[in-house]
């Protein structure tokens, strides 16, 4: 149905042929767990659900369980490899090899069977299975899956007290929060649940649902029962939950006198904290650290190091198997001050902070990277970062929402600048070192390693306020689960489990889709200057003159005759050097920096040639056009839907479609006309400040 966004790629509906595929489907069903809230009973409930809605198969429970030799016949057995082992004790099947959350298919005919290493594992291969079925596969297949990484969480920016914005999610542009109001937890939880399942659908195995600037509150005893009742709603999916804590909590919401990391009484207090949390939510995966950045408490504050703070809180969880994730984005943006000091830059940081403190993790912290060094901009390269953590476990941040581009009111599909960052090498001892390789533990044999997608969806029907942007999350699953998946193929997956297998359905979103990332990129900031929106308010919008000036450190460094940041060691922040040697050398040569990132690591005249043969300004306009241009096809391709795609959900992403291709004529104009005013060089083909 129309309305249905809140389904978004699991809505079942009928497939065209269903009627002829009918037949090779199974029409019973084995639960090898059938208790209420188990994952397994989820996976039956869904395929159930699943195969109704798509072919009109109404499955039954199938009879048989094998121990008195009645096999069942054309049935869809669903389970994880032990129980199906203890079900069938003399059946013999050939068992691919599966790791934690690894599942099995085997389909034969009408005869299914899905097995789990765990039972999540078993949830996971009853979504694969309908998503292939709901594609119109219904041929004989045999398939292992397996994580590529342990840890693939989601993180929520979902404020628990936000001052009288009930519900407020920071950088969240899909509504209210789905778990908190008036600083409680909600009583209605159901859109967290349909959240869960979507999430577990792309293999997501835990979400820390409150903001990393985190509230101290959230360690009163009643919030803490209300978030027991979000694991409840979460746990039959598979996922657990972790929270954001506030370094300062023991002071702020203990009455002690000191945070101090080492401090006696301010251990016992995390202890105590996180021994209430258990005793509430037995399988809490864990926290997320935000410490001593932007103005956050930390452990800093006492001149102890990070590794400090994160082990306060690894400690403490330690006896209940939980992890510590530690965030990597620390930076102080009140020390940072460019007039004064050419050589300042944030982008240094996390490596500056983290120096010499890799054998001094615990073991069940995880250190958690953006992307890039900066903040989530339209390009940046990789974070230095997770070329200097060896020892200790690395997961690398990722942004579905869209802070820096375009906050979901433009298209923008993220995908393939993910690919880009996973399949960077960072040649780490002159060895192949992709960020993929890092992340997921195999380049230093590290255990703990994994992913974190910041989501933020809100109560929007849409979940993050527009339909297209859904591809994102999915996407961000996809590639936690496996590196290796091709964002044009995950977006094709999506398009027909969300709209429909018509070719042009496909070839639209595809083109519009594709196109986004490079278009965006041309419209809002290229050459490696960042995303030039607006640094003071929403980071929204085109602001180019913003970005300078202040202590926030995502400095241009544009006067009349030049720009850019000089990165390099010889004669700027010594940011290039960060990287392993081959990489740094790339970096500190303005020969050999790729153009994108040009101005990224390099100060230069606006007259500058670059390595496609124009120089920088005329690329500046010339890129603002072409970018704008790309966007101004978008309604366009769209309406050439109509009729395709239900009125509802049609309408919508047109609404949206009409409004970025307006946008990103203000981002051209006001873009090029900084840098015109700025510079006096005209643009070559006149477009440019004749008005
Ligand atoms: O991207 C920036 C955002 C802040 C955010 C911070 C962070 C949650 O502008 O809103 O705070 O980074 O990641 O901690």
């Amino acid at each position: 149905v129309a309305e249905d966004g809140l389904n978004a790629w699991l809505r079942y509906s009928p497939v065209a042929n269903a009627q002829a595929l009918r037949g090779r489907l199974p029409t019973g069903l084995v639960a090898l767990n059938t208790t209420q809230g188990s994952p397994v009973n989820t996976a039956a409930k869904e395929l159930t659900q699943g195969l109704n809605g798509l072919f009109g198969v109404r499955l039954s429970a199938a009879k048989g369980d094998g121990k008195g030799g009645d096999r069942p016949r054309n049935a869809v057995t669903v389970g994880t490899v032990a129980q199906f082992v203890n079900a069938n004790p003399t059946v013999r099947i050939a068992l691919p090899e599966l790791i934690e959350d690894g599942f099995h298919i085997n389909v034969s005919g009408g005869n299914v069977r899905i097995l789990g290493q765990n039972e999540r594992g078993a949830l996971y291969g009853a979504f694969h299975y309908l998503s292939l079925v709901a594609q119109g596969n219904v041929s004989d297949f045999s398939l292992a899956s397996n994580p590529e990484a342990p840890v693939r969480w989601v993180n929520q920016w979902d404020n628990t007290q936000d001052g009288g914005t009930h519900g407020s999610v920071e950088r969240g542009y899909g509504g209210k929060s789905v778990f908190f109001w008036e600083g409680r937890i909600r009583e209605d939880l159901t859109r967290a649940g349909q959240y869960a399942r979507l999430l577990a659908s792309i293999g997501i195995n835990a979400v820390v649902v409150n903001n990393v600037n985190a509230n101290a509150t959230l360690l009163a005893p009643e919030l803490m029962d209300g978030l027991a009742r979000i694991a409840n709603v979460f746990r039959p999916y598979g996922i657990q939950l972790g929270f954001s804590l506030n370094f300062a909590a023991p002071q702020m919401y203990g009455n002690l006198s000191t945070f101090d990391p080492l401090d006696k009484s301010v251990i016992e207090f995390w202890q105590n904290v996180t021994d209430n949390l258990y005793a509430r939510i037995p399988d809490m995966a864990g926290y997320l650290v935000k410490a001593s950045s932007e103005g956050q408490p930390g452990p800093l504050t006492y001149n102890r190091t990070l590794a400090d703070g994160a082990n306060l809180f690894a400690r403490a969880l330690q006896k209940h198997n939980g992890i510590c994730v530690f965030r990597a984005f620390v930076y102080d943006h009140r020390n940072l001050n460019q007039t004064l000091d050419w050589k300042a830059d944030r982008a240094n940081a996390a490596v500056n902070f983290f120096e010499g403190l890799d054998d001094k993790f615990e073991p069940n912290v995880l250190v958690q990277i953006k992307y890039g060094p900066i903040d989530f901009q339209v390009r940046e390269p990789v974070s230095p970062l997770f070329s200097h953590l060896r020892k200790t476990g690395a997961a690398i941040e990722l942004q579905v929402t869209q802070e820096y581009l375009g906050q979901q009111a433009h298209v923008v599909y993220l995908a393939p600048m993910w690919k880009e960052i996973l399949d960077f090498d960072l040649r780490v001892d002159a060895k192949p070192s992709r960020v993929a390789d890092i992340v997921t533990g195999k380049r230093f044999n590290t255990t703990l390693s994994g992913y974190a997608g910041v989501v933020n969806v809100g109560m929007n029907t849409t979940w993050l306020g527009s339909h297209l942007a859904m591809s994102n999350l999915y996407a961000y699953g996809k590639l936690a689960w496996s590196a290796s998946a091709d964002p044009a193929a995950i977006l094709s997956e999506w398009t027909k489990l969300t709209f429909s297998s018509d070719p042009d359905v496909l070839r639209v979103i595809a083109d519009i889709s594709l196109a986004s990332w490079p278009a965006y990129e041309n419209y809002s900031g290229n050459l490696g200057i960042q995303t030039l929106c607006d640094i003071l308010l929403g980071h929204y919008g085109p602001n180019p003159g913003s970005q300078d000036g202040n202590p926030w450190g995502q400095w241009t460094r544009a006067d009349a005759d030049t720009i850019g940041m000089d990165r390099t060691v010889k004669n700027g922040t010594g940011n290039a050097g960060q990287y392993p040697p081959e990489v740094a050398a790339l970096y500190e040569n303005i020969d050999t920096t790729p153009d994108n990132l040009l101005l990224w690591f390099h100060h230069v005249p606006y007259t500058h040639v670059l390595k496609s043969g124009k120089t920088v300004i005329q690329h500046f306009y010339d890129a603002h056009y072409n970018g704008s241009a790309v966007a101004q096809t978008f309604p366009k391709l769209w309406e050439s839907l109509k009729g395709k795609i239900d009125p509802e959900r049609y309408e919508h992403v047109l609404y949206r479609l009409v409004y970025q291709a307006g946008h990103s004529l203000v981002w051209r104009d006001s873009v090029n006309n900084f840098y015109f005013n700025k510079s006096g060089i005209a643009d070559a083909q006149g477009r440019v400040g004749n008005y």
